[in-house]
């Protein structure tokens, strides 16, 4: 009787593990779930994991199913007299089915899934897609709107696109320096981003909103804190982003000071603000920090206080970036601090 209990504790298991990954659709934790599709390319990953986890699971169910059947009819009975039943030797006709049989399913799980990869890499781009290139850094991301004029950091603006009349965005995937990948659950498959390679998804989302995503490949020290935000605005708020987007930076009276020790530190060497000295490339591009809603790539919420924390010494945010710490007497930390505050 205890296979027959370890067999019951083994499919409750399955079954609680299935009911948690489906969850409640109110669940937070669904922001990252592949059962929430809202674009064509996940939509089609989900479908095509259904059509694989129903037949794996029909062939779990009947050979567990058979499996028990047998334990449980042939076990030994009392006044068994300890001798073999009879043996049978070979079957052809059982040999073929069992041949036969799994190479049909091989078959169409292989022809399914040719079918949804053939789908996501060969499609077209269509006249007023989005092209966005995506640069995986350690440990941010680069955003760059090649025909916009555009270039952002960690957290990525498209438009909604309505399958009438479809906006998707292509973006193309670059490394800096080693192996990451874009994972953005809800709206495409996880890609790797390769140095010296260029490869590419596209992403059609269906609903304005948040789309939250992680770089799913271990790529050092703060690879855990590499997260994605995908922003999915209506066509007028991608617009109007676009717009101020294009804009140099908007500095004020306010962040003179500021701008004077930024731009007489080592800060230029690394960030860009368009429009000033500043042309760093190695790190985030600053023109318009204040249109984000975190720093350092989710790390911390955009606050001043997080702010004059992360350039005293990023450690204490993000311990292993790449970002040194300042160490900025405080008076020059509160000026940098009021300039960046003006960079909307
Ligand atoms: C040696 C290069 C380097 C220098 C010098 C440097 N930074 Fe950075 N900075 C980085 C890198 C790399 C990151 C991204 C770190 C991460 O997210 O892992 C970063 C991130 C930031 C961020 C967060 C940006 C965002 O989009 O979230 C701010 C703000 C920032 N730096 C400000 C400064 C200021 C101000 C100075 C000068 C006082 C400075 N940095 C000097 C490399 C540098
Ligand atoms: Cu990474």
């Amino acid at each position: 009787m205890s296979t027959m209990a370890g067999i019951a504790v083994l499919v409750t298991a399955i079954l609680l593990a299935v009911t948690l990954c489906m969850g409640a659709p109110s669940n937070p934790s669904q922001a990252t779930s592949i059962f929430k599709p809202e674009s064509t390319p996940a939509d089609s990953i989900f479908r095509l994991s259904l059509l694989v986890l129903t037949v794996t699971g029909l062939i779990f169910l009947i050979v567990f199913g058979l499996l028990s059947y047998s334990i449980v009819k042939y076990r030994r009975h009392r006044g068994d007299d300890g001798r073999e039943p009879p043996q049978v030797y070979g079957s052809n006709q059982i040999e073929l089915a069992w041949t036969v049989i799994p190479v049909l399913i091989v078959l169409v799980l292989v022809m399914a899934t040719a079918r949804v990869i053939h789908a996501m890499k060969d499609a077209r781009m269509p006249n007023g897609a989005i092209e966005v290139t995506a640069i995986g850094h350690q440990f941010w991301w680069e955003f760059r709107y090649p025909a916009l004029g555009v270039v952002t950091a960690n957290e990525v603006h498209v438009p909604v696109s309505d399958p009438a009349h479809p906006t998707p965005t292509f973006l193309k995937l670059l490394s800096a320096d080693t192996d990451h990948s874009f994972w953005v659950p809800r709206l495409a498959g996880k890609t790797d981003l390769i140095p010296n390679r260029v490869n590419k998804i596209w992403i059609d989302p269906h609903e304005a909103g948040l789309y939250l995503g992680q770089c799913a490949q271990c790529c050092g020290m703060q690879h855990a804190k590499m997260l994605l935000r995908v922003y999915v605005d209506s066509p007028e708020g991608f617009e109007r982003w676009v717009q101020a987007e294009q804009k140099p930076a908007q500095s004020s009276d306010a962040g003179n000071e500021g701008r004077r020790v930024f731009e007489t530190t080592a800060c230029i060497n690394c960030h860009t603000i368009s429009g000033t000295v500043a042309e760093g490339r190695f790190g985030p591009d600053l023109t318009h920090l204040m249109s984000r809603d975190m720093i350092a790539s989710g790390a911390a919420p955009n606050t001043p206080a997080n702010l004059k924390t992360w350039i005293q010494a990023p450690d204490a945010i993000k311990p292993g970036s790449l970002m040194p710490a300042m160490k900025l007497s405080d008076h020059d930390l509160d000026a940098v601090t009021t300039y960046l505050e003006t960079l909307q």
